[in-house]
């Protein structure tokens, strides 16, 4: 098969030539595709069909491929400014020509699969197609979860319509004969993530994992679509987005931008723990959002499911989550009970008295390794969460009310302050700083500046992207979101978490929208607006005052002592920083005195 658009073909022809695939298939999205590809992936025990769990699998990766790779990643284009200080830097036709010559001949003992998909809603004015070509029929079948894939949108695309050419290989060719490795990639050294946002061009080399591989995600919908979204005047935001609503039927819709495994898609399908108030799921990673007819931010969730952090996730922490997962789910790096289930720390139950860990070795409770990787995943479809909003696939998406920003603070980030106006929460967004989490391959918990929670995802200069959300905000005028950022993770001297976050973060979150209401004050500290005392509903909550003072201190001199690395941080940008934000930095300076 092959289809009506001859760009479409020529470029499948093209790479075919350079890969050299033993055989090339066109996805149709099907059912029968899906469960065809699991039954070859059983076949060569790359896939674990989990007893406990119908039409689910386990996989468990290389322990040199188990998450991002930050330092792999690049931005290319022709000016090396044009990528910012943020991201890795190469020569586009360099970068070619080192992939080029990692391309020839990586499919050879393969299958070539391309993989039409869009992302967004098929019938969405925001959505954009793309296509992928890869070697993976774990991506494929990943593909089918966390996008819509198939002929629908070859039809939508017909002779000519744009798409986004997405290549990627493992880089491991098999010779005749060789047998398959249960989970094949390329060395570290070997491994590109590249990105070439001016001619909207994706190309990965070596890496089967998550975001490095599944390329309608991070690659496509944050760094290509962050690019396109500057050129064409809307946002590509690394945002859950939930509709909230209060006991009287009132919705309120919130974008809210944390790092990688901080907590989004905990966040995203929320049980409040204020009775009356109900929370719906539209998306837990990236929103697209665009200024409608009305003027008004609407968003939509491009996804159609999710990659979530499965490790710690529970029926305690996110009972909707565990909803989710129980069929028609993709585990990677899961442990596996000797009953045919999965289990990871944290989950609620009883750890098992034996199962296999990640890497595929006896596990027993008390052995020192884990058995999960901390960043195991599972991919899951979207409208499988039982908290999913009805409204979730609406073509022109959710109008935004609040945007949220926030990140992983042991001390100093208060758990809520609101900001004067938009050019205070640009820079909010701006300096927004997290401890490193297991999602990207690093150290952990190390204290870095994680703007707008984009760091590892905005295709473009940094700098420039800033100067973008105050250009969206003068054109969104009185329709522009109110901005607060959150840090459900302050810690006491002893290192206890001082709010209980997940269901309570509701208490938070109503807050804000009698904020948007104007139906609650806030007092004025240097940082922003802040809760009143007796303002934050509490009813049920048993925390002890001397816990709340502190989750609502500012601490001048820790701030004062953040001033140094935030003017660090700006100096990055050079001249390129816009200069609104400097004189956020300024008048922040003042007021703490
Ligand atoms: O980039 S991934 O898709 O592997 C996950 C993440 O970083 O949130
Ligand atoms: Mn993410």
């Amino acid at each position: 098969m092959t289809s009506k658009h001859k760009k479409l073909n020529d470029w499948v022809g093209e790479i075919a030539a350079m890969c050299r695939p033993d055989a090339i298939c066109w996805c149709d999205g099907s059912r029968g595709e899906y469960d065809r590809l699991m039954q070859q992936l059983t076949a060569s025990g790359m896939a674990i069909p989990l007893a406990k769990r119908p039409n689910s699998f386990l996989f468990r990766s290389q322990p040199s491929d188990v998450a991002r790779l930050e330092a792999r990643t690049y931005i290319s284009t022709a000016s090396r400014d044009d990528a910012g200080p943020t991201n890795n830097w190469v020569d586009p036709g360099e970068l070619k020509a080192t992939m080029r010559g990692l391309y020839q001949g990586c499919m050879r003992g393969r299958t070539l699969y391309v993989i039409p998909f869009s992302m967004g809603p098929i019938d969405s004015p925001l959505a954009k197609i793309g296509v992928e070509i890869t070697d993976s029929p774990y991506v494929v079948c990943n593909m089918h979860i966390m996008t819509r894939v198939g002929t629908g949108v070859l039809e939508k695309l017909g002779a000519d319509g744009e798409f986004i050419p997405c290549l990627h290989s493992l880089g491991a060719p098999l010779a005749p004969g060789e047998p398959d490795s249960t989970w094949p990639c390329a060395p570290l050294d070997k491994k590109y993530i590249s990105h070439f946002p001016e001619e909207n061009l994706i190309w990965s080399y070596g890496s089967g994992y998550g975001g490095n591989a599944m390329l309608g995600k991070k690659c496509l919908a944050l760094r290509i679509a962050s690019a396109m979204a500057k050129r064409e005047g809307w946002m590509a935001e690394h945002m859950l987005i939930l509709r909230l609503i209060d006991p009287a039927g009132k919705q309120y819709h919130i974008a809210a931008a944390f790092p990688s495994a901080c907590g989004k898609t905990n966040l995203a399908m929320l049980t409040p723990a204020i009775s009356g108030w109900r929370c719906e799921c539209i998306g837990d990673d990236i929103a697209w959002i665009k200024i409608g007819p009305d003027g008004r931010p609407y968003a939509i969730n491009p996804e159609y499911g999710f990659f979530g952090v499965a490790t710690g996730t529970s029926y305690a922490s996110n009972p909707s989550a565990m909803d989710t997962i129980k069929e028609n789910v993709i585990f990677t790096n899961c442990a596996l009970t000797d009953d045919g289930d999965i289990w990871w720390e944290g989950m609620d139950s009883e750890p098992p008295g034996h199962a296999i860990n990640w890497k595929g070795r006896d596990w027993t409770p008390g052995s020192k390794n884990p058995a999960a990787h901390a960043n195991s995943r599972f991919t899951a479809p979207a409208a499988q969460c039982p908290v999913i909003c009805p409204d979730w696939e609406k073509p022109e998406g959710v109008p935004i009310d609040i945007f949220i920003f926030g990140g992983r603070r042991a001390g100093v980030m208060p758990l809520v302050h609101e900001a004067y106006d938009w050019d205070h929460g640009v820079f909010m967004g701006a300096t927004a700083s997290s401890e490193t989490t297991a999602a990207n391959i690093g150290a952990v918990g190390n204290l870095r500046r994680d703007p707008f929670a984009m760091k590892p995802f905005c295709g473009y200069n940094m700098a420039d992207y800033f100067q973008h959300w105050l250009d969206m905000g003068d054109r969104l005028g009185k329709y522009a979101p109110r901005i607060f950022y959150v840090n459900w993770f302050r810690k006491n001297q002893e290192g206890k978490w001082l709010w209980p976050g997940f269901g309570d973060n509701s208490r938070v979150l109503k807050w804000m929208c009698e904020r948007i209401d104007d139906t609650v004050g806030a007092v004025e500290t240097p940082i922003g607006l802040m809760p009143k005392e007796g303002d934050l509903d509490l009813a049920g909550l048993a925390i002890p005052a001397t816990d709340l003072k502190e989750l609502l201190r500012v601490d001048a001199d820790a701030w004062k002592a953040e001033l140094s690395d935030i003017e660090r941080h700006f100096g990055q940008f050079g001249d390129r920083l816009p200069e609104r934000l400097r004189k956020q930095l300024n008048d922040l300076k003042k007021r703490l005195g």
